[in-house]
């Protein structure tokens, strides 16, 4: 096989793209790739402090990777999430890949900072621990941009991510869901911008991108995964994908460009509800925030 831009031997192909790679222009491929999601979805001008949201997973190295290389002034903040030795063991990746090329990572620990860990509030709030991790990302990630006077909060959402997500509401018909799930969310009063510069990638080539690009990152998936919605819905586009080379960016990209459009009035009306949290003054639609709720619901049930 030949690499497609330089006719070298290439390493890795792209059915997608119906193109194979070079170790180079696959890396080159790769930026290319963030730059034109950057750029079409006008999520991040040069001149602007990014802070990327590192899990130490592949697609969230690859995002501070690809950004540093593009020239962007990026610093990455870490959740430390209580999740036992899967968090001591990301946290490593993530501090590793910083120190290793003199980037700022700042990192917030859940259960020294909040006083409680992902599954502690899972138990308390008697729902699967993805959705109280999910709050409380959105949650600390946002008070981190703020916090540290960053303009952007890149995460590394990929299109094999976002196809999936889109999969689980279009199944449900969740149109409010579906119309804040842009790949650029403008900042508004208590956000920063939120911005996916990878939704232009696939995961298998985000994990391809840190293989050759010499990025140590955490392969096992986090053990809370196991058996949720998300990743049957992973299994089931993968599937439909096998067959059509194709289908899932299609399916994504259509989205975009001819129903996001569409969704921009419901977008419209939920900002509109949007005050403040008593306690903590984060944006929020109740007197107290979700999270600050969550933090009070997790102090109160014992472990
Ligand atoms: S970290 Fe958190 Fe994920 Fe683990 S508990 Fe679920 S949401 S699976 S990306
Ligand atoms: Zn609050």
């Amino acid at each position: 096989m030949k690499c497609k831009p330089c006719g070298e031997q290439a390493v890795i192909e792209v059915r997608r793209h119906r193109a194979a790679f070079c170790r180079d222009c696959f890396l080159h491929h790769c930026r290319e790739q963030a730059r034109r999601a950057i750029s079409s979805h006008q999520m991040i001008r040069h001149s602007e402090r990014v802070l990327v949201a590192i899990s130490g997973g592949k697609d969230s190295l690859a995002l501070w990777d690809i950004l540093v290389e593009l020239g962007y002034q990026a610093d990455g903040v870490y959740l430390g999430l209580g999740i036992g030795d899967y968090s001591d063991t990301s946290r490593t990746y993530a501090e590793k890949y910083s120190a290793d090329r003199g980037l700022t990572l700042h990192v917030v620990d859940i259960p020294t900072e909040h006083g409680f860990a992902i599954p502690d509030a899972a138990r308390a709030t008697k729902r699967v621990p993805c959705s109280a991790c999910g709050l409380s990302k959105r949650h600390l990630l946002n008070k981190a941009a703020l916090d540290g006077g960053y303009a952007v909060l890149a995460t590394g959402h990929n299109l094999d991510d976002e196809a999936a997500v889109l999969f689980g509401n279009v199944m449900q018909w969740n149109v409010g869901y579906l119309a804040r799930q842009r790949p650029m969310l403008p900042e508004t009063e208590g956000f920063a911008r939120r911005v996916k510069p990878l939704i232009r990638l696939g995961e298998r080539e985000t994990a391809a991108y840190c293989l050759l690009a010499g990025i140590d990152y955490i392969i096992e998936e986090c053990p809370m995964a196991a058996g949720n919605r998300h990743l049957r819905y992973k299994e089931t586009l993968n599937e439909i994908e096998e067959r059509s080379p194709g289908a899932k960016t299609a399916f994504y990209m259509q989205f975009l460009e001819h129903m996001l459009p569409v969704l921009d009035s419901v977008a419209e009306s939920e900002h509109d509800l949007v005050g403040e949290c008593s306690r903590c003054g984060a944006p929020s639609t109740s007197d107290v925030c979700a999270f600050c709720k969550l933090v009070e619901r997790s102090a109160n049930t014992p472990a």
